[in-house]
């Protein structure tokens, strides 16, 4: 490691949603020569120790950059170091390829916020002693490798275990649900819309293995925030977890190699960013090229592949429709007046964030009607989301902020079904804006 590499600390877990986001992001970074980082294990004495006290939030990833700055949350980590690391850059310039920019910003959200759900429900379904197939040793493993790192390999088993049975409420599942299944049920996951969301999961992967059946990222031959973004859920869940892990290498080969080139370990077939494949000329000496599709680059002109849209289409139809409810109840809620002026909203994905129960479940002020696969079910309004929005907001200013950006951008807008409304974002924000400090959110 070249030691006047600026030198971060990353706070994760290998079986970790986020943290698989943020680490291909800083391998890609480090592999391009901005800077040097370490993974380490966020045990619970860090985590309680450390990481509570510096961003008032238990979750991972964090990261501690070389100057002290705590930096959590995974978008925000990226952003950071964006900015001070621009190249390699992740994410295509406003002025020179605002489509691809905003693509990227669409499908990094649809990756950590729609695409969580089904990821976060397999996990824990098959998880569950009486359901077939079943992962519920491994779950064991990867769970006592954080929260008993110390321990024996059966005393780690034992410990997630206790964890699972306890404050996870894996036993009692959908029949009682608390800890994980109060999540999956407060996000609209329950045995009654799971197909659905098997259904929408399975459309999507459909059209990334077309996509990656063509290019080998989402741009063309280097990945950028979309494909990172997209690793959330496809790497620790979809890819590491044994029973979806069986179905993606079985049903989505192309999905799976984009995993490990992305990822960029034990990736030499799926070929990856850096890599050279080798011809040999008439004397046989060994001739170098870019390995991956695309010359090794994104596509130029600011072209969004054609193979792309079909994923952004899922935005839209599912997403976008959920978001503009959160909005609307989330504003409502604020000129309720039950909520305190600038005070606390709730900042978790995963669950209802404790204290605020009451408002995120059942048929609270902060749950909403949303539909999935032509079922209505109710979930809870996570503000974190609205935060995502107002970044996005930002990032679509810039690309429509001269005459030929907001071209490219109506034109790709265009292309999908109700793309256009996404142009209003900023009056759909009106009288409802949060505030993001540390890991705690604000209204
Ligand atoms: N918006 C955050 C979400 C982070 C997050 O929810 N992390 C999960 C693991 S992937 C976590 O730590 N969950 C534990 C909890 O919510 O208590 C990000 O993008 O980093």
């Amino acid at each position: 490691m070249d030691p006047s590499l600026p030198r971060y600390r990353l706070f994760s877990w290998e079986h970790s949603y986020f943290s698989g986001k943020v680490r291909a992001y800083l391998r890609y970074k480090a592999h391009g020569g901005a800077l040097a980082y370490e993974d380490i294990l966020a045990t619970p004495e860090l985590i309680w120790g450390l990481l509570v006290p510096a961003t008032q939030t238990n979750v991972v990833p964090q990261l501690l950059a070389p100057g002290g700055t705590w930096v959590q949350d995974s978008s925000e980590i990226i952003d950071f170091c964006e900015r001070a690391h621009p190249a390699p850059p992740v994410i295509p310039p406003a002025d020179r390829a605002p489509a691809q920019r905003l693509a990227c910003h669409l499908i990094e959200l649809l990756a950590d916020e729609w695409m969580v759900v089904w990821a976060f429900f397999e996990r824990w379904q098959y998880g569950r002693d009486s359901v077939q197939p079943n992962h519920t040793a491994f779950n064991e493993q990867q769970w006592g490798a954080v929260f008993a790192p110390g321990a024996d390999g059966l005393g780690r088993r034992r410990s997630a275990r206790m964890l699972f049975d306890g404050p996870f409420g894996v036993r009692e599942a959908f029949e009682n649900p608390r800890g994980i299944f109060a999540g999956l049920v407060a996000l609209g996951a329950t045995e009654r819309t799971a197909p659905a969301w098997e259904g929408s999961n399975a459309r999507l992967l459909e059209r990334l293995e077309t996509h990656f059946g063509v290019h080998d990222f989402a741009l063309g031959g280097l990945p950028s925030l979309a494909d990172f973004g997209l690793l959330g859920p496809l790497y620790a869940h979809l890819y590491r977890d044994p029973v979806a892990g069986f179905a993606l290498r079985t049903r989505f080969p192309l999905v799976t190699e984009w995993v490990e080139r992305t990822n960029h370990t034990n990736a030499l077939n799926a070929r990856t960013y850096g890599q050279k494949l080798y011809g040999l000329d008439a004397d046989r000496n060994l001739v170098a090229r870019p390995a991956t599709s695309d010359g090794g680059e994104w596509l130029g002109d600011d072209r969004v592949p054609a193979t792309l849209l079909p994923v952004l289409e899922v935005f839209f139809a599912e997403m976008w429709p959920m978001l503009q409810s959160t909005l609307a109840t989330l504003r409502a809620y604020l000129a309720s007046g039950r909520h305190q002026p600038g005070g606390d909203l709730p900042g978790k994905t995963f669950t209802p964030t404790p204290g605020f129960e009451a408002l995120q479940t059942g048929d609270g002020p902060l749950t909403h009607e949303f539909e999935i696969g032509g079922l209505r079910a109710r979930r809870m309004v996570v503000p974190y989301q609205v935060w995502m929005l107002q970044r996005l907001a930002g990032v679509l200013r810039e690309c429509v902020a001269n005459e030929s950006g907001r071209t490219q951008v109506e034109a790709l807008l265009s292309q999908l079904p109700n793309g256009k409304e996404l142009l209003r974002l900023d009056a759909e924000l009106a009288d409802v804006r949060v505030r993001k400090v540390g890991g705690r959110l604000f209204a």
